[in-house]
């Protein structure tokens, strides 16, 4: 169960796009849909889809997690790599400026150097979600003992408490943190963002180890826990 402290994570920024495709839209800085908007990619339609090469050292299999606002239900994020794909229905966050994590199920296999990722909105609907980034990061996400990317030193600088825990876990950021828990099997069973003093409710938890992921800016710190 021990966290992996050398394991890879791979930050995929949608504003680094090389290419562009699908259906047209007028307020787009390019003839085929999307446009940056800061650090995102907005003003996405249906087969939406852009192209972005990023580079792997580390040869392995690597979950994603996508970071996406839509103010609208049921739309899907498709990432595909090489000829992985998968698909998932992001949740509304009811905010398109403000961007959630959402897990990717399944993993790619890569090989290390360059690949090109492709961030697609499926589905028949206009108005679909704008993206920040994809982060893939080393493991399956379903084998606990690699289910982490994360730089020690910063990881070493947030603590979670107490641990083991009943109801309520602190983390010490010193501020509001995005967060997904996955019990030991790799499943997600939490996710948002904590409360100002750090908090977040684990209740719901059945007893055992998780771990948790914590969102420090392009990073995602990992922790373990114990829900008693
Ligand atoms: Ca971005």
């Amino acid at each position: 169960m021990a966290l992996d402290p050398l394991a890879e994570s791979i930050t995929v920024q949608a504003e680094n796009f090389k290419e562009t495709g699908g259906t047209t839209f007028t307020y787009a800085d390019n003839a085929s849909g999307v446009r940056i908007n800061g650090t995102y990619v907005d003003y996405w339609n249906a087969d939406d889809y852009i192209l972005i090469d990023f580079n792997v050292t580390t040869a392995g299999n690597y979950f994603a997690t996508a970071f996406a606002g839509t103010t609208l239900d049921n739309r899907e994020i498709k990432i595909t790599i090489g000829t992985e794909s998968v698909t998932v229905v992001l949740p509304n966050n009811n905010d398109w400026t403000t961007t959630v994590e959402t897990v990717i199920p399944g993993h790619f296999s890569l090989s290390a150097g360059t690949h090109t990722m492709k961030i697609e909105a499926v589905g028949k609907q206009e108005w679909q979600f704008n993206v920040d980034k994809v982060v893939l990061t080393e493991g399956t996400g379903v084998d606990p003992d690699v289910t982490v990317g994360v730089d020690s030193e910063q990881a070493g600088e947030l603590s979670v408490y107490p641990n083991p825990a009943n109801d309520i876990l602190y983390i010490s950021a010193g501020a509001q943190v995005n967060y997904i828990v996955f019990n030991a099997m790799g499943q997600m069973s939490l996710i948002g963002k904590t409360l100002a003093d750090g908090s977040l409710n684990i209740s719901s938890l059945n007893s055992g180890i998780y771990f948790i992921h914590i969102l420090n800016g392009d990073n995602i710190i990992a922790k373990q826990f114990i829900k008693e």
